[in-house]
């Protein structure tokens, strides 16, 4: 592997006119590679700019050209976008849409001007290659920045051991495919266990179809903050009683709770623009922006900054200081069973002490995940110093035992929120207190244009869209040079979707009116809704997108074309989509009395369905269909069906119908076959624990299957099953 290290030439000066400052064009050359990386135990190939995870970061000043050249040395595309950056569209770097991909063994350079300051972020707009490694920092300075305070990149991102495109599969195979793996598998005896508004909560949902509410998709092995899941700045000047953080999150999925240890963070900007300056306590941090935060430094102390992943599953730890290392709070689990998603919108709508309550049972917290192990690995030696007398340790042993002192923890947290300083938030979730700080209204003489976008998808087959369309289905949203342009986001899902628009900062409308704040990133909470307004300045095309890889890549995005400078073209496919566009899942479920495979071949909309039911004796039915789904609750299949049962033979007939998703999630078939003879079929799995489950499957012809599942893992189940045609049978279940 060709490694280089970062250089950085200052090429040449020009003087301005005036004399009084420079502006240089700052010169960087970058290898990408393939590097092999030890993260969890286990080595495995990783993605590296210049053999480094995260990439060396990229400075440049306000006034400066950056002009960037990248050696790609994989065997596979690569690309380079600059993320939250003003540029010219061609340089924006999403391949095949903006700037030409970088083909396996060549190079390309990008050379733009630096207009405004911030900390941004660059990576990788190809495949899922972010999630392999390629994102790095971009910091950019004011022309002649004003006497520094000391300051410190904050790159907080989330790691799988696993290859991406099995990441995808997976998730396509099964909707609680990861769930299993990070112990968030909403089974009815943790709805049971949470009482009645727990109880009301899932009838609800099941009843409205919705399906309970998730926060994460993939189950990562480490969570990092610099390329490790333990970091530290021990070499802060002695002097400094604070410092700044330019956080930036890099996570291909991941949303993080952000805590210090050593009280409140002061944020003073977000996405890169400045904001009024605000103290928050924890800080709900999603997936692509960046907050600018001012932390104090404690001296004699480590404090210990951490970002807790916000399905809880795990966290990293950065230590700032130098001394005895003080921890962080730790965050509870989030009650998926408690929290209504009505809540979801709201500022500080789970205050600390509400959190608290919520968090699950303590025995929920010893069963140790994979994702949970470095958890406690890092914990341990933190509480292997005990020394080192943390006045948030009493939060923790409330977590812990808050079922026996839930009347005392909520007191006592009660008070403790009394005393909080009354401008701290305590818990910052969304936007409503970020404040610009300056108007940010958009020209008054412009023309608007308003367009809706229901943020929509289908978790069980695992395909996001907008508007009920991918973006293969519906590419682009047209706009004109000189408008003013409004997104009204409405988040028809159960889950959070950070929103990315490239190459323009949009207004978040919020209470502060005429100031509210500059982003380039959103997060569209589950079930609620933002609006954004942005100037349309541009020329050409620009990406908006779920920020959420796994979301993008299938689906969620579309291009913002200029009419009359749209250089937009049916390229773009190869954009949008994953290494591919099938996904293909087995079902094998081999029983003492029979044997069953499932094949399902799938696009978003397009869906071939073979089904094997045997005894091998003497019996068997096949079904081959094809499936169109009109949307996320009906499809309309035609196909035939083949059953020589040892009765007699059955002729084969043809077979064509509706599948609909009832309330209660209760998949029903209506069919009927070429004799015109109807058929209504109902089935559906309920989830007792985590580990056993129920499905059942009967139909107007009064056949029926039903059984009971044990889960082993994420793939294989040991069932006790009983059918009409094959009787009662004991096997196994597993899918690919
Ligand atoms: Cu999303």
């Amino acid at each position: 592997m060709a490694s280089r290290f970062l250089l950085i030439t200052l090429i040449c000066s020009v003087l301005l006119l005036s004399g009084q400052s420079t502006a240089a064009v700052v010169e960087y050359e970058f290898a990408i590679d393939v590097k092999e990386v030890n993260l969890t135990g286990a080595p495995v190939e990783a993605l590296a700019i210049d053999g480094k995870i995260p990439a060396p970061t990229v400075t440049a000043a306000v006034g400066d050209t950056l002009r960037a050249t990248f050696h790609n040395r994989l065997d596979v595309k690569t690309s380079v976008h600059w993320h939250g950056i003003l540029l010219p569209s061609d340089q924006d770097g999403v391949p095949y849409l903006n700037t030409q991909p970088i083909g396996p063994g060549k190079s390309h350079t990008f050379e733009f001007p630096i207009t405004h300051a911030g900390t941004f972020w660059y990576h990788s707009h190809t495949d899922l290659q972010v999630q392999r490694g390629l994102y790095g920092a971009i910091v950019l300075t004011e022309e002649n920045p004003e006497q520094a305070i000391e300051e410190r990149v904050v790159l907080f991102s989330d790691w799988t051991d696993e290859p991406v495109d099995s990441v995808l599969t997976n998730l396509k195979s099964r909707d609680d495919f990861y769930a299993f793996k990070r112990r968030t598998i909403q089974s009815w005896d943790k709805v049971l266990a949470n009482g009645g508004e727990a109880i009301r909560n899932r009838l609800r949902s099941s009843l409205t179809r919705m399906g309970p509410m998730d926060l994460a998709d993939v189950g990562y092995d480490a969570f990092l903050v610099n390329g490790q899941q333990v970091s530290a700045f021990e070499d802060i000047d002695s002097s400094a009683t604070q410092v700044k953080l330019r956080m930036i999150n890099g996570s291909t999925s991941s949303y993080y709770e952000v805590e210090y240890a050593s009280g409140p963070m002061t944020v003073i900007a977000a996405d890169g623009q400045d904001v009024m300056p605000i103290k928050v306590q924890r800080l709900r941090f999603s997936t692509a922006e960046t907050y600018d935060v001012l932390v104090p430094i404690v001296s004699g102390r480590a404090s210990e900054l951490r970002a807790t992943s916000i399905d809880g599953s795990g966290y990293s730890s950065l230590f700032i200081g130098e001394g005895q290392r003080l921890a962080a709070p730790d965050v509870p689990r989030p009650n998926l069973f408690l929290t209504n998603h009505m809540d979801m919108g709201e500022s500080t709508s789970m205050p600390m002490h509400e959190h608290d309550e919520h968090a699950m049972p303590m025995h929920e917290q010893e069963e140790v995940a994979a994702p949970m192990h470095e958890h406690e690995e890092h914990a341990m030696p933190m509480r292997a110093q005990e020394e080192a007398v943390t006045p948030m340790h009493e939060h923790e042993e409330h977590a812990m035992t808050m079922r026996e002192h839930d009347a005392t923890s909520r007191s006592v947290q009660a008070a403790e929120r009394m005393t909080m300083e009354q401008d701290v938030i305590a818990h910052m979730t969304d936007y409503s207190a970020l404040m610009a700080t300056e108007s940010t209204q958009l020209p008054a003489s412009q023309q608007w244009r308003e367009i809706d976008l229901r943020l929509t998808g289908n978790m069980e087959r695992y395909v996001w869209s907008l508007n009920g369309k991918t973006a293969r289905e519906d590419p682009q949203i047209l706009i004109k040079k000189g408008e003013n342009v409004r997104f009204l986001l409405s988040n028809d899902t159960m889950m959070h979707h950070p929103m990315h628009l490239h190459g323009h900062f949009f207004r978040v409308v919020n209470q502060h009116g005429e100031r509210s704040p500059l982003k380039h990133t959103v997060n569209v909470p589950p079930m609620g809704s933002v609006v954004i307004e942005f100037d349309a300045n541009e020329e050409e095309d620009w990406l908006f997108h779920c920020h959420n890889q796994y979301h993008m890549k299938t689906g969620m995005n579309r291009v913002v074309s200029y009419e009359d400078t749209s250089l937009f073209t049916a390229d773009v496919e190869k954009l949008i989509r994953p290494s591919r566009r099938w996904f293909d899942v087995n079902n094998f479920h081999a029983m003492n009395s029979f044997l069953d495979y499932e094949l399902s071949f799938a696009d978003e909309r397009n869906e071939f369905r073979f089904e094997l039911d045997t005894n091998i004796s003497d019996s068997y039915e096949i079904h081959a269909t094809y499936d169109y789904y009109f949307n996320r609750f009906v499809s309309g299949f035609a196909g035939v069906e083949i059953r020589e049962h040892h009765h007699g033979k059955d002729h084969d007939i043809g077979i064509a119908g509706l599948n609909v998703t009832l309330p209660m999630l209760i998949d029903s078939e209506w069919r009927v076959n070429d004799h015109g003879r109807f058929r209504l079929e109902l089935q559906s799995e309920l989830q007792f624990t985590r580990h056993f489950g129920f499905d059942w499957r009967w139909n107007t012809d009064n056949e029926y299957r039903y059984g009971l599942n044990y889960r082993v893992n994420n793939r294989w189940l040991l069932t006790l099953h009983t059918d009409t045609e094959y009787g009662d049978g004991v096997g196994v279940k597993f899918f690919y």
